[in-house]
């Protein structure tokens, strides 16, 4: 079932003083997503590829609940809570020209609902099927409205031929609920493969007609602000390039966490925080 959005995605004023310029959060209003091309640069990206490289040839990391595998190949798809695991994305998250950018957008403190470093290793790493983050982040966490933003910071190319993320322009404006329960657990599956929680072949084709189909394409060290809400994918990586990236949720400290909406417990902290403590 489609409904129109409540919220807006920018709450700050136009003019509010901020990394971001009036005429950028119009197009992210408009649009659901903001590109900052080489955000961080490339220094900067050889220190986090490192991190990201330690971490994932960690054996106590692997063991971690927080790593999720690959289902055909068993490599590390995703590390998540790496701003608590880790001091180096630690200071990337608290790095104004992140988080900044988070608390113009949102018009508030923010603290993170959730961080991940997603490796996407070339040869075969898995695709993140069609979805709205918000639909599970609603549904499953517990958040109440639309005040919240994602960030990826990509620490590889991410070409046209590796596995890019591709996003539905302007279709953070229609909320798209999911038919169906929200299987217990659902987490273990839906983060190798999400299948609950994914919106009907009729809905998509809709709205692919409508608002079109963007390829994220870029450069090491670039970042895009997400909507929470806007519909969003990406295919599987055959090539030898990886697609890695470090992924940041911003929430706005006015839109904790409260109980699921449509689940039938809270997934684990690791996933959906339960701290709020504003980054500072
Ligand atoms: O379930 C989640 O929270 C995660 N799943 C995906 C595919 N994107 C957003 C989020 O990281
Ligand atoms: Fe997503």
């Amino acid at each position: 079932m489609a409904v129109p959005r409540q919220d807006p995605v920018v709450r700050c004023s136009p003019d509010t003083p901020g990394p971001i310029a009036p005429g950028d959060l119009e197009s992210l209003e408009r649009d659901g997503f903001l590109t900052v091309d080489r955000l961080i640069g490339p220094d900067e990206v050889a220190v986090y590829r490192r991190e990201l490289e330690r971490l994932v040839t960690d054996p106590a990391v692997r063991a971690d609940e927080r790593s999720v595998v690959e289902p055909r190949s068993e490599e590390i798809r995703s590390v998540f809570e790496v701003h608590r695991i880790s001091e180096v994305f630690a200071r990337l998250v608290r790095d104004e020209r992140v988080v900044g950018r988070a608390r113009q957008i949102l018009g508030a403190d923010v603290y993170v609902h959730q961080s991940r470093i997603n490796v996407k290793p070339g040869f075969g790493a898995g695709g993140f099927y069609w979805h709205s983050d918000f639909e599970t982040w609603h549904a499953e966490d517990g958040l109440p409205d639309m005040r919240t933003v994602s960030v990826p910071i990509a620490l590889t190319e991410n070409h046209d031929t590796n596995g890019a993320l591709m996003i539905m322009p302007g279709s953070h404006r229609t909320f798209l609920g999911c038919a169906g329960a929200t299987p217990k657990d659902n987490y273990k599956q839906s983060l190798q493969m999400q299948d609950a929680g994914t919106p009907s072949d009729a809905a998509l084709t809709g709205m692919a007609s409508e608002y079109g189909i963007k390829l994220f394409t870029g450069r090491a060290g670039s970042a895009t602000w997400f909507d929470c809400n806007r519909m969003h994918g990406s295919g599987d990586t055959i090539t030898p390039f990886p697609r890695s990236n470090v992924f940041i949720v911003f929430n706005s400290v006015e839109n904790a966490a409260v109980e699921p909406f449509a689940a039938p417990v809270r997934r684990p902290d690791f996933i959906g925080a339960r701290d709020f403590t504003p980054v500072r």
